[in-house]
């Protein structure tokens, strides 16, 4: 007789199995569910038994996701500061590496403006031989270039950068970032309409919003091939909360570099310092130097199932999921330890890794039923190995909380609750 969920085919301690360790088995998952009277689960429900609802012009989400849904965090009180907060992606609830547009995180400095696109333009001056003015029209009909890319902003996971750990949702924590497919025009391309200074090396780009967010970029980034004004997001025009009618898009770099509302792109030859990167965004050492640029983000991964939320309900047989990326490139591996870091398996990557884009990762996993400390562990293909939480703090001054990539370990409790705890 086959012995049910005795799977012996282990990768890792604390019941890590092979990653070609898969249903066919004969191990049943315990999500699986077994009845002797299946014929009587065909009865025709009344769902079944009259026409269903009409078409609609704009579809939503089954009623019965209502639940899934964006965490709205306002950073000031009421009065001070309005519309500038942050909203986070629920990524526990979601799967694969695509994040819907209506749950793609939100930082916005001064909220959403209300901007007409019959009168919204893009303004292209500074170095340039000859300054140009762009209507979203003209914009919209140069040649267009599609990219998968992920968008993290760099205060992403700070909450990991307190000295107590924060008791939240994955989606809390790491929900800063969202993944999706950017459709628009080749930054390099319009540069190279207006014609390019060659003494030129950054550009400023500035937003419309009333907080005017406006960053220094290289011109190395920009004439590099993927920088895009976008203007489509998973194939409808962005979203207002993303920037309509058009928006800076720099795979792997940091978000706040990435202008929402975008009025204008001025070439210059060197940063700007602007109040977004003197005030903000610069990272203090405890040798005390800051670093004023950091456009880059780190190799990162999270283990979304199990999260703090979405717990097992009992011993058995499951599959740990989560997310990896890297801004320097593709995910090369991802390894998980569910006994707090002491043995690590390799997880399977749901493939292909496209570079500076979400990974999807998992591995199945005997879990007995004892405490467990799950982990996840990336590695990008430059070699770049996500930091221990040790080894994350090491450079920086108390209190400094961006770029946060440090490893993620949820703790599990005997009646499966899950917790967030700093190894
Ligand atoms: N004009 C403008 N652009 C902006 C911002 C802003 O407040 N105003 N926020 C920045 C920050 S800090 C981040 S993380 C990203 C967030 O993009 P999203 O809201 O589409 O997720 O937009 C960036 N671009
Ligand atoms: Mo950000």
């Amino acid at each position: 007789m086959t012995k049910r969920n005795e799977p012996r085919d282990y990768a890792a301690g604390g019941g890590l199995l092979n990653r070609r360790v898969l249903l066919g088995a004969g191990m049943a998952f315990s999500a699986a569910s077994a009845t002797g009277a299946a014929a009587a689960r065909l009865e025709i429900p009344e769902w079944s038994q009259y026409p269903g609802l009409p078409m609609s012009e704009y579809g939503q989400p089954s009623p019965h996701e209502g639940h899934v849904k964006r965490r709205v965090l306002g950073l000031y009180p009421e009065g001070i500061g309005d519309g500038a907060g942050v909203s986070f992606t629920p990524l526990e609830e979601l799967e694969g590496t695509v994040t819907p547009n209506g749950l793609f995180f939100e930082r916005h400095h001064s909220g959403i403006p209300e901007i007409d696109p019959e009168r919204h333009e893009l303004v292209v001056h500074g170095m340039v031989k000859q300054p140009l003015v762009f209507t979203v029209g003209e914009l919209l009909s140069l040649p267009k270039v599609s990219r998968l890319a992920f968008l993290e902003c760099a205060g992403n996971s700070l909450f990991n950068s307190l000295a107590e750990p924060q008791q939240r949702s994955a989606g809390e924590i790491h929900g800063l970032i969202g993944a999706a497919e950017w459709t628009g025009v080749l930054l390099s391309d319009v540069l190279d309409l207006a014609g390019v200074d060659p003494s030129a090396s950054w550009v400023l780009a500035e937003g419309a919003d009333a907080a005017k967010q406006s960053r220094s970029i290289p011109l190395s980034k920009v004439m590099g091939g993927d920088a895009m004004i976008a203007l489509y997001q998973n194939g409808e025009r962005l979203r207002p909360e993303q920037g309509y009618p058009m928006r800076l898009v720099l795979p792997g770099w940091q978000g706040s570099m990435q202008t929402k509302w975008l009025r204008r792109v001025k070439v210059t030859d060197g940063p700007t310092h602007t109040k977004d990167e003197t005030s903000k965004y610069s990272l203090l050492q405890k040798d005390g130097k800051a670093q004023q640029f950091t456009f880059e983000m780190g190799v990162k991964s999270v283990i979304t199932r199990p999260s703090p939320g979405v717990a097992p309900t009992r011993p058995g047989l499951y599959q740990v999921s989560g997310l990896a990326w890297s801004g320097a490139g593709r995910v090369s591996r991802v390894e998980v330890s569910a006994d707090g870091g002491a043995s690590w398996a390799d997880a399977m990557l749901d493939g292909p890794a496209l570079p500076k884009m979400l990974t999807r990762f998992r591995l199945p996993w005997n879990w007995d039923g004892a405490p467990s400390v799950l982990m996840s562990r990336a590695v990008d293909e430059t070699g770049a190995v996500q930091p221990s939480r040790a080894e994350w703090y090491e450079p920086w001054a108390p209190g400094q909380l961006y770029h946060q990539n440090a490893i993620q370990a949820w703790a599990l409790s005997v009646n499966g609750e899950v917790s967030n705890v700093y190894v």
